[in-house]
Protein backbone atom coordinates (compact mmCIF):
# COMPACT_ATOMS: atom_id res chain seq x y z
CA UNK A 1 0.00 0.00 0.00
CA UNK A 2 1.44 3.79 -1.11
CA UNK A 3 1.54 6.34 1.77
CA UNK A 4 1.22 9.90 0.68
CA UNK A 5 2.59 12.76 3.47
CA UNK A 6 5.16 15.07 3.43
CA UNK A 7 7.09 17.49 6.62
CA UNK A 8 4.18 20.51 5.24
CA UNK A 9 2.29 19.69 8.22
CA UNK A 10 4.79 20.78 11.03
CA UNK A 11 3.65 24.57 9.71
CA UNK A 12 0.86 23.96 11.90
CA UNK A 13 1.71 23.51 15.29
CA UNK A 14 -0.13 26.19 17.58
CA UNK A 15 1.33 26.82 21.10
CA UNK A 16 -2.45 26.45 22.59
CA UNK A 17 -5.15 24.59 22.47
CA UNK A 18 -8.44 26.24 25.09
CA UNK A 19 -8.93 22.99 26.58
CA UNK A 20 -10.15 22.93 30.24
CA UNK A 21 -10.48 26.39 30.57
CA UNK A 22 -6.58 26.68 30.15
CA UNK A 23 -4.53 26.77 27.23
CA UNK A 24 -2.75 23.71 26.44
CA UNK A 25 -0.53 21.65 24.22
CA UNK A 26 -2.37 21.00 21.75
CA UNK A 27 -3.20 17.34 21.59
CA UNK A 28 -3.62 17.76 18.06
CA UNK A 29 0.68 18.18 17.72
CA UNK A 30 3.54 16.83 15.02
CA UNK A 31 4.25 13.94 17.00
CA UNK A 32 1.27 12.00 16.20
CA UNK A 33 2.86 11.94 12.77
CA UNK A 34 6.16 10.87 13.64
CA UNK A 35 4.87 7.73 15.53
CA UNK A 36 2.78 6.86 12.46
CA UNK A 37 5.81 7.21 10.26
CA UNK A 38 7.68 4.95 12.61
CA UNK A 39 5.43 2.58 13.07
CA UNK A 40 4.45 2.15 9.19
CA UNK A 41 8.56 1.72 8.67
CA UNK A 42 9.08 -0.93 11.12
CA UNK A 43 5.77 -3.11 9.39
CA UNK A 44 6.67 -2.82 6.17
CA UNK A 45 5.02 0.29 4.63
CA UNK A 46 7.84 1.40 2.52
CA UNK A 47 6.98 2.80 -0.67
CA UNK A 48 5.96 6.50 0.58
CA UNK A 49 5.33 9.32 -2.01
CA UNK A 50 5.32 12.82 -1.38
CA UNK A 51 1.94 14.98 -2.28
CA UNK A 52 1.62 16.56 -6.23
CA UNK A 53 0.31 20.43 -5.84
CA UNK A 54 -2.91 21.17 -4.63
CA UNK A 55 -6.06 20.89 -7.19
CA UNK A 56 -8.11 24.20 -6.38
CA UNK A 57 -10.66 22.85 -9.12
CA UNK A 58 -11.81 20.28 -6.76
CA UNK A 59 -11.08 22.37 -3.59
CA UNK A 60 -13.40 24.66 -4.81
CA UNK A 61 -16.22 22.12 -5.27
CA UNK A 62 -16.41 21.64 -1.52
CA UNK A 63 -15.31 24.82 -0.09
CA UNK A 64 -17.11 28.12 -0.25
CA UNK A 65 -14.69 31.24 -1.51
CA UNK A 66 -15.14 33.17 0.70
CA UNK A 67 -13.98 30.49 3.37
CA UNK A 68 -10.82 29.78 1.39
CA UNK A 69 -10.28 33.93 0.73
CA UNK A 70 -10.64 33.81 4.80
CA UNK A 71 -7.83 30.89 5.49
CA UNK A 72 -5.48 32.42 2.97
CA UNK A 73 -5.78 35.78 5.16
CA UNK A 74 -6.37 35.16 8.30
CA UNK A 75 -2.72 35.27 9.61
CA UNK A 76 -2.28 38.65 7.91
CA UNK A 77 -5.02 39.88 9.10
CA UNK A 78 -4.60 38.77 12.50
CA UNK A 79 -0.86 39.72 13.02
CA UNK A 80 -1.84 43.29 11.34
CA UNK A 81 -3.85 44.06 14.31
CA UNK A 82 -0.51 43.71 16.40
CA UNK A 83 -2.07 40.84 19.07
CA UNK A 84 0.22 38.62 21.02
CA UNK A 85 -1.28 35.42 20.42
CA UNK A 86 -2.63 33.11 17.87
CA UNK A 87 -5.67 33.56 16.15
CA UNK A 88 -8.70 32.62 17.79
CA UNK A 89 -12.20 33.48 17.57
CA UNK A 90 -13.95 35.19 21.05
CA UNK A 91 -17.84 36.00 19.54
CA UNK A 92 -19.58 33.67 17.45
CA UNK A 93 -23.20 34.29 15.33
CA UNK A 94 -25.07 32.68 17.82
CA UNK A 95 -29.25 32.27 17.54
CA UNK A 96 -30.92 34.99 16.01
CA UNK A 97 -27.69 37.13 15.53
CA UNK A 98 -26.53 38.14 11.24
CA UNK A 99 -25.15 35.45 9.56
CA UNK A 100 -22.70 38.51 7.21
CA UNK A 101 -19.10 38.06 7.41
CA UNK A 102 -17.91 41.11 9.01
CA UNK A 103 -14.58 42.76 7.96
CA UNK A 104 -12.53 42.39 11.01
CA UNK A 105 -10.66 39.97 11.88
CA UNK A 106 -12.24 39.15 15.16
CA UNK A 107 -15.89 38.77 13.61
CA UNK A 108 -14.60 36.87 10.73
CA UNK A 109 -12.76 34.17 12.96
CA UNK A 110 -16.34 33.95 14.99
CA UNK A 111 -18.21 33.86 11.55
CA UNK A 112 -16.07 31.01 9.62
CA UNK A 113 -15.74 28.39 12.83
CA UNK A 114 -17.44 25.74 14.70
CA UNK A 115 -15.44 25.21 17.69
CA UNK A 116 -12.80 27.54 19.04
CA UNK A 117 -10.04 25.77 20.73
CA UNK A 118 -8.19 25.66 17.52
CA UNK A 119 -5.58 28.44 16.66
CA UNK A 120 -4.40 29.70 13.29
CA UNK A 121 -0.83 30.37 12.73
CA UNK A 122 1.46 31.79 10.69
CA UNK A 123 2.10 28.12 8.73
CA UNK A 124 -1.59 26.85 9.43
CA UNK A 125 -2.61 27.43 5.27
CA UNK A 126 0.20 26.16 3.91
CA UNK A 127 -0.07 22.59 5.82
CA UNK A 128 -4.01 22.61 5.58
CA UNK A 129 -3.02 22.98 2.01
CA UNK A 130 -0.52 20.46 2.17
CA UNK A 131 -2.75 18.02 4.13
CA UNK A 132 -5.63 18.16 1.58
CA UNK A 133 -3.13 17.56 -1.64
CA UNK A 134 -1.81 14.81 0.08
CA UNK A 135 -5.27 13.01 -0.19
CA UNK A 136 -5.91 14.34 -3.75
CA UNK A 137 -2.40 12.43 -4.58
CA UNK A 138 -3.63 9.41 -2.52
CA UNK A 139 -7.14 9.24 -4.58
CA UNK A 140 -5.30 9.97 -7.83
CA UNK A 141 -2.95 6.65 -7.13
CA UNK A 142 -6.28 4.58 -6.53
CA UNK A 143 -8.15 6.26 -9.58
CA UNK A 144 -5.08 5.05 -11.77
CA UNK A 145 -5.55 1.65 -10.21
CA UNK A 146 -4.14 1.07 -7.23
CA UNK A 147 -6.53 -1.00 -4.80
CA UNK A 148 -5.70 0.96 -1.68
CA UNK A 149 -3.85 3.68 -0.63
CA UNK A 150 -2.84 6.58 2.72
CA UNK A 151 -3.13 9.71 3.32
CA UNK A 152 -1.20 10.44 6.31
CA UNK A 153 -2.84 13.79 6.23
CA UNK A 154 -2.44 16.58 9.18
CA UNK A 155 -4.17 18.92 10.05
CA UNK A 156 -6.95 16.74 9.67
CA UNK A 157 -10.51 17.20 8.19
CA UNK A 158 -14.05 15.40 8.86
CA UNK A 159 -14.77 18.85 11.14
CA UNK A 160 -14.38 21.26 8.19
CA UNK A 161 -17.82 21.80 6.57
CA UNK A 162 -18.16 24.05 3.12
CA UNK A 163 -17.22 27.10 5.12
CA UNK A 164 -16.57 26.30 8.73
CA UNK A 165 -13.03 25.33 10.61
CA UNK A 166 -12.56 23.86 14.01
CA UNK A 167 -12.01 20.19 15.60
CA UNK A 168 -8.50 20.78 14.66
CA UNK A 169 -9.59 20.71 11.32
CA UNK A 170 -9.08 23.29 8.35
CA UNK A 171 -9.66 21.75 4.88
CA UNK A 172 -12.06 18.44 4.68
CA UNK A 173 -9.30 15.91 3.18
CA UNK A 174 -11.82 13.13 3.01
CA UNK A 175 -14.56 14.61 1.67
CA UNK A 176 -11.82 16.93 -1.62
CA UNK A 177 -10.84 13.20 -2.16
CA UNK A 178 -14.40 11.66 -2.34
CA UNK A 179 -15.13 14.52 -5.07
CA UNK A 180 -11.96 13.91 -6.68
CA UNK A 181 -13.10 10.29 -7.55
CA UNK A 182 -16.33 11.65 -8.57
CA UNK A 183 -14.35 13.77 -11.00
CA UNK A 184 -12.31 11.38 -11.96
CA UNK A 185 -15.57 8.65 -13.10
CA UNK A 186 -16.68 7.22 -10.34
CA UNK A 187 -20.55 7.57 -10.14
CA UNK A 188 -20.90 6.49 -6.57
CA UNK A 189 -18.47 6.79 -3.60
CA UNK A 190 -18.95 6.11 -0.09
CA UNK A 191 -17.28 7.83 3.28
CA UNK A 192 -17.46 5.36 6.36
CA UNK A 193 -16.02 7.53 9.49
CA UNK A 194 -14.63 5.36 12.16
CA UNK A 195 -12.98 8.41 13.75
CA UNK A 196 -14.38 9.15 17.73
CA UNK A 197 -15.80 12.06 16.37
CA UNK A 198 -18.72 12.72 14.79
CA UNK A 199 -17.57 13.79 11.03
CA UNK A 200 -19.62 17.15 11.36
CA UNK A 201 -18.29 18.58 8.28
CA UNK A 202 -18.29 15.84 5.66
CA UNK A 203 -22.05 15.02 7.00
CA UNK A 204 -23.12 18.70 6.07
CA UNK A 205 -20.96 18.82 2.79
CA UNK A 206 -22.76 15.87 1.53
CA UNK A 207 -26.60 15.88 3.16
CA UNK A 208 -28.17 16.80 0.20
CA UNK A 209 -25.91 14.67 -2.27
CA UNK A 210 -27.00 11.00 -3.10
CA UNK A 211 -23.52 10.62 -5.26
CA UNK A 212 -22.06 10.17 -1.84
CA UNK A 213 -22.83 7.93 0.58
CA UNK A 214 -22.07 8.93 4.55
CA UNK A 215 -21.63 6.55 7.44
CA UNK A 216 -20.06 7.86 10.63
CA UNK A 217 -19.75 6.12 14.16
CA UNK A 218 -18.92 8.02 16.94
CA UNK A 219 -19.51 9.05 20.40
CA UNK A 220 -23.29 10.40 20.96
CA UNK A 221 -23.45 13.71 20.61
CA UNK A 222 -25.20 14.24 23.79
CA UNK A 223 -21.71 13.69 25.74
CA UNK A 224 -19.36 13.65 22.95
CA UNK A 225 -17.55 16.57 20.61
CA UNK A 226 -19.20 18.09 18.34
CA UNK A 227 -22.36 17.94 20.39
CA UNK A 228 -24.07 19.76 17.50
CA UNK A 229 -24.47 17.12 15.31
CA UNK A 230 -24.18 13.39 14.64
CA UNK A 231 -27.98 12.06 15.81
CA UNK A 232 -29.16 8.75 15.01
CA UNK A 233 -32.22 10.64 13.18
CA UNK A 234 -30.10 12.40 10.64
CA UNK A 235 -30.45 10.62 7.23
CA UNK A 236 -30.44 13.48 4.84
CA UNK A 237 -32.26 15.93 2.78
CA UNK A 238 -33.70 16.19 -0.87
CA UNK A 239 -31.93 13.91 -2.72
CA UNK A 240 -29.59 12.92 -0.27
CA UNK A 241 -32.43 11.32 2.02
CA UNK A 242 -31.27 8.18 2.96
CA UNK A 243 -27.32 8.44 2.37
CA UNK A 244 -26.76 9.62 5.67
CA UNK A 245 -26.53 6.86 8.62
CA UNK A 246 -25.10 7.93 12.54
CA UNK A 247 -24.21 5.26 14.89
CA UNK A 248 -23.90 7.31 18.24
CA UNK A 249 -22.24 5.22 21.25
CA UNK A 250 -22.49 6.10 24.73
CA UNK A 251 -19.45 5.93 26.85
CA UNK A 252 -17.53 3.34 27.54
CA UNK A 253 -18.34 1.55 24.93
CA UNK A 254 -16.16 -1.53 23.86
CA UNK A 255 -15.16 -3.40 20.56
CA UNK A 256 -17.71 -5.89 20.59
CA UNK A 257 -20.23 -3.03 20.39
CA UNK A 258 -18.56 -0.96 18.41
CA UNK A 259 -18.10 -3.98 16.01
CA UNK A 260 -22.14 -4.57 15.50
CA UNK A 261 -22.28 -0.85 14.44
CA UNK A 262 -19.12 -1.40 11.88
CA UNK A 263 -20.55 -4.37 10.47
CA UNK A 264 -24.01 -2.87 10.32
CA UNK A 265 -22.16 0.37 8.14
CA UNK A 266 -20.72 -2.40 6.10
CA UNK A 267 -23.37 -3.96 5.01
CA UNK A 268 -25.00 -0.33 3.93
CA UNK A 269 -21.70 0.39 2.05
CA UNK A 270 -22.40 -2.81 0.14
CA UNK A 271 -25.77 -2.27 -0.54
CA UNK A 272 -25.01 1.37 -1.87
CA UNK A 273 -22.59 -0.66 -4.50
CA UNK A 274 -20.06 2.30 -4.96
CA UNK A 275 -16.84 2.38 -7.17
CA UNK A 276 -14.63 4.02 -4.32
CA UNK A 277 -14.58 3.94 -0.32
CA UNK A 278 -12.91 6.39 1.48
CA UNK A 279 -12.36 5.74 5.62
CA UNK A 280 -11.85 8.70 7.92
CA UNK A 281 -9.33 7.05 9.44
CA UNK A 282 -9.19 8.67 13.36
CA UNK A 283 -7.64 6.11 16.46
CA UNK A 284 -8.79 8.28 19.12
CA UNK A 285 -11.67 5.42 19.80
CA UNK A 286 -8.96 3.68 21.51
CA UNK A 287 -9.04 2.57 25.48
CA UNK A 288 -6.22 5.61 26.38
CA UNK A 289 -7.53 8.42 23.87
CA UNK A 290 -7.03 11.63 26.40
CA UNK A 291 -10.30 13.12 24.96
CA UNK A 292 -12.46 10.37 23.98
CA UNK A 293 -14.66 7.83 25.82
CA UNK A 294 -14.49 4.54 23.99
CA UNK A 295 -12.67 1.49 25.13
CA UNK A 296 -11.56 -0.06 21.82
CA UNK A 297 -7.89 -2.05 22.48
CA UNK A 298 -5.02 -2.00 19.71
CA UNK A 299 -5.52 -5.66 18.56
CA UNK A 300 -9.43 -4.93 17.68
CA UNK A 301 -7.93 -2.24 15.07
CA UNK A 302 -6.16 -5.78 13.38
CA UNK A 303 -10.10 -7.24 13.21
CA UNK A 304 -12.20 -4.24 12.14
CA UNK A 305 -9.13 -3.34 9.64
CA UNK A 306 -9.87 -7.03 7.87
CA UNK A 307 -13.75 -6.49 8.31
CA UNK A 308 -12.90 -3.29 5.75
CA UNK A 309 -10.49 -5.40 3.79
CA UNK A 310 -13.66 -7.64 2.93
CA UNK A 311 -15.60 -5.14 1.56
CA UNK A 312 -13.72 -5.62 -1.40
CA UNK A 313 -13.48 -1.78 -3.06
CA UNK A 314 -10.75 0.38 -3.83
CA UNK A 315 -10.24 1.99 -0.52
CA UNK A 316 -8.66 5.26 0.63
CA UNK A 317 -7.60 5.86 4.28
CA UNK A 318 -7.47 9.62 5.42
CA UNK A 319 -5.83 10.31 8.69
CA UNK A 320 -8.15 12.05 10.81
CA UNK A 321 -7.47 11.92 15.08
CA UNK A 322 -5.90 10.19 17.67
CA UNK A 323 -4.31 12.03 20.39
CA UNK A 324 -2.59 8.74 22.87
CA UNK A 325 0.21 9.46 20.42
CA UNK A 326 2.83 6.38 21.87
CA UNK A 327 -0.02 4.10 20.80
CA UNK A 328 -0.95 6.34 17.36
CA UNK A 329 1.06 4.59 15.30
CA UNK A 330 0.32 0.79 16.08
CA UNK A 331 -3.82 1.69 16.13
CA UNK A 332 -3.50 3.37 12.80
CA UNK A 333 -0.73 0.19 10.95
CA UNK A 334 -2.95 -2.66 12.70
CA UNK A 335 -5.99 -1.20 10.33
CA UNK A 336 -3.76 -0.74 7.37
CA UNK A 337 -2.03 -4.54 8.57
CA UNK A 338 -5.89 -5.57 9.00
CA UNK A 339 -7.05 -4.23 5.90
CA UNK A 340 -4.25 -6.01 3.70
CA UNK A 341 -4.42 -9.54 5.21
CA UNK A 342 -8.33 -9.75 4.84
N1 LIG B 1 -10.44 19.30 25.92
C1 LIG B 1 -10.51 15.23 15.64
O1 LIG B 1 -10.42 14.17 16.22
N2 LIG B 1 -12.39 19.03 21.64
N3 LIG B 1 -10.91 16.36 16.26
C2 LIG B 1 -11.34 18.59 22.48
C3 LIG B 1 -10.40 18.50 24.75
C4 LIG B 1 -12.07 19.04 20.24
C5 LIG B 1 -11.27 16.36 17.66
C6 LIG B 1 -11.68 18.63 23.94
C7 LIG B 1 -11.90 17.67 19.66
C8 LIG B 1 -11.60 17.71 18.17
C9 LIG B 1 -10.12 15.34 14.20
ZN1 LIG C 1 -11.65 12.60 16.51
Amino acid sequence: MKIVHNEDHRLHFPKGELSGGELVRPYECPERWDYIVQSLEQNGFNDHRSPGTIDMTTVKQIHAPEFLRFLENAWNLWEKEGFAGEAIPTVVPARRMQQREPEHIDGKLGYFCMAIETAITSGTWQAAKSSAAIAQTAQKLISENESSAFALCRPPGHHAASDLYGGYCFLNNAAIAAQGFLNDGCKRVAILDVDFHHGNGTQDIFYQRDDVLFLSLHGDPRQAFPHFLGYADEKGTGAGEGFNFNYPMPPLTTYDKWKQALVSACDQITRYAPDALVISLGVDTFENDPISFFKLKSGDYLDYGSLLGKIGLPSLFVMEGGYAVEEIGVNTTNVLLGFLNS
